[in-house]
């Protein structure tokens, strides 16, 4: 039997993933001051010990005031540089790569982990003023955002730049920008999100400018030799929001500013969305951008499960990476149990392979 593709390596510029298994960012809500500590080393650690072809972070705030909540992983600021550095040494060791996902929340920002509350945090309890494209909030428990001016957005642009040389620095092999899920680039693209009558919004053009200049901001910081993602919500599930054939046409684009990948999610944007969610729900987006675009890879997520689905994916030329986000969290191993299932050789560390398992 031919190999399976799922342990298939794939290059991506000077990077050779030793297969298509990508653990998905995941929010975990567990840092002081946007600093990584013990818990972000135990947790993607295990992914590389149970043998992820690359690992993401978390959303990775690039400013304070752009973390979704006070325990988000940050890179603002030097000091956050080392402990993320330590965890990227792990992964490295035990052979994975890691990814950074650099985000802002915009007007989703400033609020409770999920498990500590719902909406805004209050000012005395740590919460901050947010902003975003417009003076529309997300939900009437969220806070209300201050519309960007044109300062506010020069500065979210060099803010990307800034955190994307940090996570150079802190040994990171690729950069994720976050423009999926309702937050802030993704608040930018969307006419639900963005009224704006200057030259961010309106037209398509206008609406997708802050993402190309964080793009190209990001690109110059980030090392050649090494990978750049986009994750986008390929629609927003609602009357007049973003939807595929804009994914499209953006991604059409993206592959011009030196995006590898376009890492394809969905929804996030307005609470009037309407999602219909079921197995490989979300595959048809990135087969279409991948067959519409095919100078850019393509990364599927969403409720893929079982390696058999991951294995079809790849062989039915949907995409070249498949995240996976819940079933790591079931189970960190979840490659080499795949691995055996598909008749593939398991990406053990040597300590587990010697083991005799
Ligand atoms: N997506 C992001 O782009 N950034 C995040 O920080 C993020 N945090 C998440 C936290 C949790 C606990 C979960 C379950 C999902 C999160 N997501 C985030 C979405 C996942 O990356 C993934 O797209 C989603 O869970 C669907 O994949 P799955 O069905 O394999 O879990």
């Amino acid at each position: 039997a031919p190999a399976p593709l799922l342990f298939s390596p794939l290059k991506l510029r000077s990077l050779t993933l030793k297969n298509r298994t990508v653990v998905s960012p995941m929010c975990m809500y567990s840092a002081q001051n946007g600093v990584a500590n013990d818990f972000h080393l135990t947790h993607l650690g295990q992914f590389a010990l149970g043998g992820a072809g690359l690992i993401v972070t978390e959303a990775t705030a690039v400013s304070p005031e752009g973390r979704i909540s006070p325990e988000d992983l940050g890179l603002w600021t030097d000091e956050q540089i080392v402990p993320l550095g330590h965890i990227t040494d792990f992964v490295h060791r035990h052979g994975s790569l890691i990814g950074v996902q650099l985000a802002h929340a915009g007007r989703k920002a400033s609020t409770y982990s999920p498990w500590r509350g719902r909406g805004a945090v209050p000012a005395e309890l740590g919460g901050w003023e947010v902003i975003g494209p417009d003076g529309e909030r997300f939900h009437e428990t969220y806070p209300v955002p201050a519309p960007m001016s044109h300062d506010d957005i020069r500065r979210v642009v060099a803010d990307f730049a800034a955190a994307a040389r940090r996570a150079v620095v802190a040994g990171f092999d690729a950069a994720e920008i976050h423009a999926a899920h309702g937050y802030l680039l993704h608040q930018f693209l969307s006419p639900l999100a963005n009224t704006r009558t200057d030259e961010y919004g309106g037209s398509f053009e206008n609406r997708i400018r802050l993402l190309l200049e964080v793009v190209r901001a990001v690109r110059s910081a980030w090392p050649m030799h090494l990978p750049l993602f986009v994750r986008v919500s390929a629609t927003d599930w609602a009357e007049g929001g973003w939807d595929l054939d804009q994914t499209v046409q953006l991604a059409s684009l993206l592959r011009f500013e030196g995006v590898d990948v376009l890492d394809v999610s969905s929804g996030g944007l307005t609470t009037a969305q309407r999602i219909t969610v079921g197995p490989l729900y979300q595959v048809p987006f990135a087969a279409r951008v991948r067959a519409e675009v095919p100078e850019l890879l393509t990364m599927a997520v969403g409720m893929i499960e079982t390696p058999e689905q991951a294995e079809g994916i790849l062989q039915n030329g949907d995409a070249d990476l498949v995240a996976l986000g819940r079933p790591f969290l079931r189970d960190p191993h979840w490659p080499q149990r795949a691995a055996r299932t598909l008749g593939a050789t398991p990406p053990l560390p040597d300590m587990y392979a010697r083991a005799g398992w």
